[in-house]
């Protein structure tokens, strides 16, 4: 097995001191929020005020301009939604910044739900007309569930919208956490003018430039200055961090680290106003790679041993190309490309010949990579998501719980000649989780089912049954809303009941499908034996 790191001019590798400082300025974050609140236009700003990207997409959906660097699908294209997360890496200031952009719509929520076990920090937007919907209010359940501290971005404040104090209000109230504006907008929603900093008094003004294509020019003033500038809106700012500082804390670090409290930021995306600063905090607030924990729950130091997390698969970003792109997460240790690791559950040896920093839907090949970044593994067909990579003394990370599935599907080709197609299609959509796929002799090879959390699900799975792999599908949907972990044992007394049915998951569970919640308690009444459980990560939806 090769595991050379590489090498300096007097020819030794990275010592795990290196590897330590390179974890120390690595920033890892996902953005989540419910639909629409500008995630993919962050991502992008964050983009363009890293310098990274020349010019902002802007609107995407609209004719004669592309859409925001994350968003790649057609068919995200085509609705202006993102359906699947999308990975950036850059540089900032001196650290290397590993962004994920993710989808809002509750039917991905299994896609956002696996990003979320990928990073060290999260930046919550709020769209500062709508404030926290329901979706919003589940992704905190989980960062709380996974102890990833939050920043929270009250985004579009260039649109009316409510008052920021009430905001706050709802923010604490409705999540729990304590906010802690860092800082506070001057001139209401609909008038942005910039922002006054908690941390210094000081004003940060923006300006606007075409269509927020560019970086927004900032200008530092002091607190005179800025009252002499915008009398009426700076004094209000003034009062209302006044009432602030009497009700919301002041920045900790260890409370927000400890999931007690978040920051607060507020932002126009669009016009790429706070952005500046919201790289700022991540860079300086935000948590660097910790190590992380394996099945028995030990920590995985960050300078052992090569280790790494598959958290994504994704094909068809490459339409010339139709490859299949692993995303790992590194752990710890020093990545080298074509260096051979170990795939964790097989036990065979992996080549990393093919490895790639992603930026949206571009890729550039990497030759090294350190705890924190993300990278993508090109044609990695033995990987699937939850699976763990490793290098030297073994490491096993817990698995990637899946969603219950709520909504159930057969899958019938439309053309009997594509079986070839219509087979690995179905294959390639398992394996990336875009649906799970279920099986039983009963239906045959032919009619396997599709089961899902959301019904967008379904739609992506049939178009790109159509379009990428040219086997065009029928759905026919099933009346089952309920699975239930099952076992060989309780097959008979689960089917002896009308509306319920047993299929086999390709991890090799045995689920029972139920009709309704009331049809399962018949069988689980009637026959008290029966294995009957949960699907774990149903609680956390
Ligand atoms: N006025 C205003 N509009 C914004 C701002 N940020 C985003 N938008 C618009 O809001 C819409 C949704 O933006 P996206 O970035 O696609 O939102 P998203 O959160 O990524 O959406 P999903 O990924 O589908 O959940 C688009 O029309 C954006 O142009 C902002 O700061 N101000
Ligand atoms: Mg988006």
């Amino acid at each position: 097995m090769t595991t050379t790191a590489p090498t300096r001019p007097d020819g030794t590798g990275p010592t795990p001191a290196d590897v330590v400082a390179e974890a120390a300025r690595r920033r890892t974050f996902a953005v989540i929020s419910h639909p629409d609140a500008g995630k993919s236009t962050l991502t992008e700003a964050l983009a363009l005020h890293a310098r990274v990207i020349g010019q902002a997409g802007a609107v995407h959906g609209k004719a004669g301009r592309r859409g925001t660097v994350s968003d790649w699908m057609d068919m995200e294209k085509a609705r202006g939604i993102s359906i699947t997360s999308a990975a950036l890496q850059f540089s900032y200031r001196d650290t290397v910044v590993n962004l994920l952009d993710t989808p809002g719509h509750a039917d991905f929520s299994e896609d956002t739900y696996r990003v979320l076990t990928a990073v060290d920090a999260a930046v919550m937007l709020v769209d500062a007309a709508k404030g926290l919907e329901t979706q919003t209010m589940k992704l905190f359940a989980v960062c709380r569930h996974r102890g990833i501290p939050v920043v929270t971005v009250v985004n579009k404040w260039d649109r009316p919208g409510r008052d920021a104090l009430a905001l706050m209000d709802e923010v604490a109230e409705r999540t729990g956490l304590t906010p802690t504006p860092l800082t506070w907008p001057v001139g209401i929603a609909g008038d942005f003018r910039g922002v006054l900093d908690r941390r210094d008094g000081g004003y940060r003004r923006y300006t606007r430039t075409a269509g927020g294509a560019t970086v927004a020019p900032e200008e530092l003033l002091s607190p005179a200055e800025a009252a002499a500038r915008e009398p009426d809106a700076w004094a209000r700012a003034c009062e209302e961090a006044d009432l602030l500082a009497a009700t919301s804390g002041e920045h900790d670090q260890d409370l927000f680290l400890s999931g007690v409290t978040t920051p607060v930021l507020f932002a126009s995306a669009i016009s790429n106003f706070g952005v500046g600063a919201l790289l700022d905090v991540l860079v300086d607030l935000a948590p660097a790679p910790a190590g992380r924990p394996d099945t028995d729950g030990t920590p995985r130091p960050v300078d052992a041993p090569f280790s790494a997390f598959v958290f994504k698969v994704q094909s068809g970003m490459d339409a010339a190309h139709r490859d299949r792109l692993a995303y790992i997460r590194i752990c710890s240790g020093v990545f080298e490309r074509g260096m051979v690791v170990t795939h964790g559950p097989t036990g065979r040896p992996f080549a990393t010949k093919y490895a790639q920093h992603v930026f949206g839907r571009e890729r550039e090949s990497i030759d090294v990579a350190y705890p924190g970044d993300v990278v993508g593994l090109v044609n990695a067909s033995a990987l699937h998501v939850g699976d763990t990579l490793y290098a030297g003394r073994p490491v096993a990370f817990p698995p990637l719980t899946t969603f219950a599935p709520e909504h159930f599907a057969v899958v019938r080709s439309l053309e009997t000649a594509k079986h070839k197609q219509f087979r690995r299609g179905i294959e390639q959509l398992e394996s990336e989780g875009v649906v799970q796929v279920l099986r039983s002799d009963r239906r045959g090879e032919q009619a396997p089912v599709f089961a899902v959390v959301g019904p967008m699900q379904f739609e992506v799975a049939t178009h790109r049954m159509e379009h990428e792999f040219h086997a065009p599908v029928r759905l026919e949907p099933l009346p089952y809303t309920l699975a239930m972990r099952t076992d060989e044992a309780s097959v008979a007394g689960i089917t002896a009941t009308t509306g319920t049915e047993v299929v086999q998951r390709s991890d090799g569970e045995l689920l029972a499908l139920f009709t309704t919640k009331w049809v399962m308690g018949v069988v689980r009444n009637g026959k008290p034996g029966l294995t009957l459980e949960p699907l774990v990560a149903a609680q956390l939806g």
